[in-house]
């Protein structure tokens, strides 16, 4: 047989191979959705896949995927995983068409990985879990064998030889084809409404909870702690402009009635679990806190402030016997765990030292949004999100620092990070071309729970000129700053620095995120006509 007439032969049979490959794969991801949807939707194979690859994920890469897909780095991860089984998927129906069987059974292979994987996720909550992937993996393994025989009737297939484009049933395969994938959509499209409809409990919890009034309300904000100057950083982030650092491939909806949660460990002497009614009707205070992510560039948007409402997270560990070690306390490390099973580690010391961490149920006046962790997420002022700002929060365990390594300390992030004073460049931006006069140089700085004191800014190799500080808000909040300059026109590099509280002038020093945060100063190039 001449090599062209192979080559006929290979793509004739993909020409059939490939829909009856990504039918099956399509109606293996669909009769999965409509069971996850019924079952537990965290369980879909797509999320639970995705969750193992970003808990494999080397940290060199997870920060290249944050730094060049930013918040769309998980639609990115979705994508990949679809675009790889879609790759499979025309390769094994094309398979399929000889090796019927066999490509079948390939299909179930690919059903007790999913499933294998939704057992390892860390929220598992049982065999269950291993349901959506398996019973999708036989739906997309029967329609693989089915669609195979009417693409390549058996006795061509024995005869593989004379087998030509005729020959086959193209009128039954059509017909099986588009039942097939009526059926896979209306499958999907239902899976979809259930998995709405688990969210309803949690939506409505969310709609009825009314935040009581802070027994402690915020400080005012001193009037001027907003620049008028154009292109900054509102002082309060909106919740809908927060920015979103997590490991959820779908964003938990926790139904706040059968929430709990639990403090337990080592020195806790009176171990108990709180409904939320049982927190809200604590004192609580109130307090605007800028959280940072330790996977924030130097001049990065990982950060935001809000104005929390919570419950003093000191008093709540005082009441069930915890002490900090400086008090004879056995427990150093805070463990607390969310509900989909993420673990952050922050220090006891810290979290009773006095200032104000809280278990926070507001964000600017309303409940926690989903996405920042509702019903109730943690925070500590001064300490990076991921060793302190728990979202959807369930359980806080006292345990050592040596006998613990939450999640990301296992993929080599310090044990222990304060945030790093840092002062960012908000306008102009990057490459920016200002018209002439005079131009507003403008940015916040921050260095949490130290306070910042001083800001400069340095045109090209010049002296270092003092900013116009706005005034501070609190040691916990990031300060605006802005910098009148008569700008000469040619090509300029800017650059800002940042003391903080402790007179601790921001160091030059560069270095990555990993693994207890960027440093080095902010400067952006633009260009004066
Ligand atoms: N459950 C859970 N909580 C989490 C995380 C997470 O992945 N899962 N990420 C942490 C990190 S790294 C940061 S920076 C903050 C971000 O909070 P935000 O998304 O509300 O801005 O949440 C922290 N809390
Ligand atoms: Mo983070």
């Amino acid at each position: 047989m001449s090599g062209v007439t192979s080559f006929r032969r290979i793509l004739s049979r993909a020409a059939r191979g490939a829909p009856a490959g990504l039918l099956a794969a399509f109606t293996a991801l669909a009769v999965a959705e409509l069971v996850a949807g019924l079952v537990r939707p965290a369980a879909g194979p797509v999320t639970v896949v995705g969750g193992a690859v970003i808990d494999r994920t080397p940290p060199s890469v997870k920060d290249f995927a944050i730094r060049t897909f930013g918040e769309n780095d998980k639609a990115v991860l979705q994508l990949g995983i679809l675009a790889i089984l879609a790759l499979v998927a025309v390769g094994l129906g094309t398979f399929a068409l000889s090796y019927r069987r066999v490509g079948a059974a390939g299909v179930l292979l690919f059903g007790i990985a999913g499933s294998a994987a939704a057992l390892s996720r860390p929220d598992s909550t049982g065999i269950g879990d291993a349901l959506p992937s398996i019973t999708g993996a036989l739906a997309g393994a029967v329609t693989l064998y089915v669609l195979a025989s009417k693409a390549m009737p058996a006795a061509t297939a024995a005869a593989d030889g004379k087998e030509g484009s005729e020959g086959w049933n193209r009128r039954g395969f059509l017909a099986a084809a588009g039942v097939t994938a009526v059926a896979a959509a209306s499958a999907g499209a239902l899976g979809r409404y259930f998995t709405g409809r688990q969210g309803q409990g949690a939506i409505a919890s969310r709609n009825s909870l009314v935040l009581p009034a802070p027994s402690s309300p915020a400080p005012a904000l001193p009037a001027g702690v907003q620049l008028k100057v154009a292109d900054i950083s509102p002082f309060t982030t909106p919740n809908a402009d927060f920015y979103r650092v997590d490991t959820a491939l779908s964003v938990p909806r926790v139904d706040a009635g059968p929430w709990r949660l639990r403090i337990h460990g080592k020195g806790v002497t009176r171990p108990r679990a709180y409904t939320l009614d049982q927190l809200l009707a604590r004192p609580l205070i109130e307090r605007d806190i800028t959280l940072t992510c330790v996977s924030n560039e130097v001049g990065g948007p990982y950060i935001g402030t809000a104005r929390w409402l919570g419950v003093p997270l000191a008093d709540l560990l005082e009441e069930t016997g915890v002490r900090p070690p400086s008090r004879g306390g056995k427990a150093d490390q805070l463990v607390a765990r969310s509900v989909d099973g993420m673990t952050l580690g922050s220090p006891v010391e810290d979290v009773m030292d006095g200032r104000d961490a809280m278990l926070a149920v507001g964000m600017n006046g309303e409940p926690l949004p989903f996405d920042h962790g509702f019903p109730v997420r943690m925070l500590v002022p001064g300490l990076y999100g991921y060793v302190s700002a728990c979202k959807w929060i369930t359980d806080i365990e006292l345990t050592t620092f040596d006998a613990y390594d939450p999640y990301w300390v296992k993929r080599k992030w310090a044990r222990k990070a304060p945030i790093k004073t840092q002062a960012r460049i908000d306008t102009p931006k990057p490459f920016a071309r200002p018209a002439g006069g005079t131009v507003s140089i403008a940015g916040v700085a921050w260095a949490q729970h130290r306070g910042i004191t001083r800001v400069e800014v340095r045109i090209d190799d010049g002296p270092w000129q003092d900013a116009d500080l706005a005034p501070q808000a609190g040691i916990d909040t990031w300060r605006q700053w802005s910098c009148p300059w008569k700008a000469t026109s040619g090509g300029h590099t800017i650059t800002v620095r940042a003391t903080d509280g402790t007179g601790q002038v921001q160091t030059e020093q560069r270095a990555r995120t990993i693994p207890d945060g960027a440093s080095g100063w902010h400067s952006v190039f633009i260009t004066v006509p």
